[in-house]
């Protein structure tokens, strides 16, 4: 069944990647990188040409760590149909796919995303038991990067609760093992969000620049200005600080900071801001299409800048 274009529940995902990859054999594959608190699988898809060669440099997304942000995997599935279904027919794909692995992880938070469609549309965390009643940990905020600093909540009902420790959750376990057993390869990091339409550079958790923040900025705003060709649609760039507010234990900052990768991007999709009475988080499914050709576009464009 296809999935593209639609809120897919974590079950029809993991089908279709197994799905496509068996399309595409010589192109995809795809492997698990662990399972959730409840045992979901957390399953990555390995797309490029020659990908089994494991020489190439690596763009990885992760997508979904926030539960109730269904545009994220959402893109990161119409991300991955883009790549196998328009190699050899799509120049800049092609290009794309032979130049690049691309690390795809569509649904990072199966438990807090299943919990999202079942009992809690509004869900953000994962689903681990903790004190006082209380469920979830902000897996943004379970990484080792300043860990229970800014942004952060000591109360474990709060949705911004970064756990009792870092890496506590093992959904965020599982992507710091994934991405350490990568990381010489890995060019670019991408974190999948919503909303607010932003590319947010690093780092999240202070506002302090690193000493690359001008090249950062420079690959964001190109990617920012190739997004707004496709529907018009206007993104910022800047850092969390500046946009929005300090968060400590972000994935993007960790991928960066700690396994030093020096492109790492975080991407705050579709709305550009809530409507009245509706929640940003709930957009229209007819909206995932728009969305994710404009951030191919965007895309596209980082992707083409960081080569050298
Ligand atoms: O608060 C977050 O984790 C992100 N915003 S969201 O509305 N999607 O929850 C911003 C994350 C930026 N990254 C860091 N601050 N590390
Ligand atoms: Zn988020």
């Amino acid at each position: 069944s296809d999935i593209v274009g639609k809120y897919a529940r974590h079950s029809e995902i993991d089908s279709w990647l197994i799905n496509i990859a068996d399309q595409y054999p010589t192109l995809a594959k795809v492997e698990s990188i662990g399972s959730s608190h409840e045992g979901r699988d957390m399953k990555l898809i390995r797309i490029g040409k020659n990908n089994e060669a494991r020489t190439k440099p690596i763009i990885w997304i992760e997508a979904g760590i926030h539960a109730r942000e269904w545009v994220a995997p959402a893109t990161a599935i119409y991300t991955i149909h883009k790549l196998l279904t328009e190699y050899g027919i799509n120049p800049v794909v092609t290009q794309l796919m032979d130049e690049f692995d691309w690390l795809i992880l569509p649904s990072a938070n199966p438990d807090g995303y299943e919990y999202s469609h079942t009992m809690d549309r509004l869900w953000r965390k994962t689903r681990s038991r903790q004190s006082g009643r209380c469920t979830g940990v902000d897996p943004n905020r379970n990484f080792d990067i300043s860990f229970g600093g800014a942004g952060t909540s000591t109360n474990p009902c709060s949705d911004i609760y970064p756990g009792t420790s870092a890496f506590s959750e093992s959904e965020t376990r599982n992507i710091r093992d994934a991405l350490l057993s990568e990381r010489a390869r890995i060019k670019l990091f991408l974190s999948f969000h919503a909303y607010s339409q932003l590319i947010l550079t690093p780092y999240g958790y202070t506002s302090i620049k690193p000493s690359d923040n001008q090249e950062l900025m420079r690959v964001a705003e190109a990617g920012v200005a190739s997004l707004k060709t496709i529907h018009g649609e206007m993104y910022t760039a800047g850092t969390p600080p500046d946009l929005l507010y300090a968060a400590s234990g972000g994935s993007y900052d960790w991928a960066k900071s700690v396994a030093g990768i020096q492109y790492a991007y975080t991407y705050e999709m579709r709305p550009a801001e809530a409507s009245f009475g509706q929640s940003g988080f709930i957009l229209s499914e007819s909206e995932i299409i728009p969305n994710a050709e404009e951030v191919w576009a965007s895309l596209v464009t980082i992707a083409t800048e960081i080569q050298y």
